[in-house]
């Protein structure tokens, strides 16, 4: 090869600027300008055409051990960037598998206590065997009130400080009947009793709307009402089905319950309900928790049975009162401020649906 110091120059060249790439990208310049179709190895070999026939046997040797020179030393000089990069991420992308495994959505997000009270007394309910009634939150005055033993001019209709819709005019000029936002949900129940025949065993939960706001009241909040009418069901069965309820809802083994006398137009009798504090621990206390009381017989005429026949009880609680109670939560506004921070504090995982049999609230 000393007789070709082109080639001998060439190939220290080359070796010299391998050694020096600094990374891939710059040993892959190194390699292109040297063996690529138009770098210099290449170079020489385009030379032997022009050579006379004695010296290219020679020169192509020679240009082919420069090649496979060079070509190992770029292999060589690969494999040690290769290892160094490979060093720097291992280095720089470091995991810690101490920390605690992400659960995702299921874990992060929470059930709002109005919706686990709900569906821990409608379990509750079912168990019984209820079944559960919905009707639209937009009422007519008629299924609102008037069913209900609540005449026009009737001093309930003050009471239920009730949103009214716009009046508004049929095609052919007349006043359509104005509608309402329901003040409570007792039309769910008027439209079960139109349209099925006892017996009937339903609760019906869902919002109601009064125009009130203030500490204690939102002009939107949930209602629970249930309702039984058969031949013979009399004021033990409300008895009976309201002790039961407290029990489980509560989740206790006793409870002290008070039935004071009151007065509502769709009951007759009516009875305000009150429990011993001592199931959310503060005994000696006695807290409101529902109303209720034998259907009235205008209410069954005026839904179409006859009240010789058929007679039964209704109650109706207020939902977003007994979930502050049950979760000892403080303010009622916070319930309806969607706060996320409020809701990891007192909202239920998803995962834990309340069941008689795997426990309520778990
Ligand atoms: C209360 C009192 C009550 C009812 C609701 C009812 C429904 C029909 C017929 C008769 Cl269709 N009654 N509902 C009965 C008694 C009490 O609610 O304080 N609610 C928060």
């Amino acid at each position: 090869m000393a007789k070709f110091p082109e080639l001998e120059a060439l190939k220290s060249e080359l070796l010299e600027q391998i050694e020096g790439a600094k990374n891939l990208a710059a040993l892959e310049q190194v390699r292109i300008a040297a063996l690529g179709k138009k770098g210099k190895i290449s170079e020489q070999m385009a030379k032997l055409g022009t050579l006379p026939a004695e010296q290219r046997r020679e020169f192509g040797q020679a240009t082919n051990t420069v090649k496979a020179a060079v070509t190992e030393a770029l292999e060589a000089r690969k494999a040690v960037l290769e290892a160094a990069e490979l060093e720097a991420r291992l280095a720089s992308e470091r995991d810690d598998i101490t920390l605690p495994v992400r659960l995702g959505p299921l874990a992060e997000g929470r059930i709002h206590p109005v919706s686990q009270v709900f569906d821990e007394v409608i379990e509750i309910f079912a168990d019984m065997g209820f079944s559960v009634a919905e009707g639209p939150d937009i009422e007519t005055d008629d299924y609102n009130f008037t069913k209900l033993n609540i005449p026009e001019e009737h001093p309930a209709r003050q009471e239920h400080d009730t949103f009214y819709l716009r009046e508004t005019t049929a095609a052919d000029g007349s006043n359509r009947p104005r509608m309402l936002l329901r003040t409570h949900t007792s039309p769910v129940q008027i439209r079960t009793m139109l349209s099925q025949k006892p017996p009937i065993r339903i609760i019906a939960p869902g919002r109601v709307y009064r125009c009130d706001s203030d500490q204690t009241h939102t002009p939107m909040f949930h209602q629970i009402e249930g309702l039984v009418i058969d031949e013979s069901t009399h004021l033990g069965h409300l008895k009976w089905c309201l002790e039961e309820f407290c029990k489980a809802f509560f989740e206790v083994d006793e409870v002290k319950m008070r039935f004071r006398a009151s007065h509502f137009p769709f009951t007759e009798p009516s009875m305000e309900v009150d429990i011993d504090a001592a199931a959310i621990g503060k005994p000696g206390h006695w807290l409101e928790i529902l109303g209720s009381g034998m259907v009235h017989p205008n209410v069954i005429r005026n839904c179409g049975l006859d009240p010789e026949k058929y007679q039964g009880f209704a109650f109706g609680m207020g939902l977003d009162r007994i979930a502050m109670l049950k979760y000892g939560i403080p303010d009622l506004r916070d319930m309806f401020a969607a706060d996320l921070r409020w809701m990891k504090h007192y909202g239920f995982l998803p995962i834990d649906v309340p069941t008689l049999a795997g426990g309520l609230s778990s």
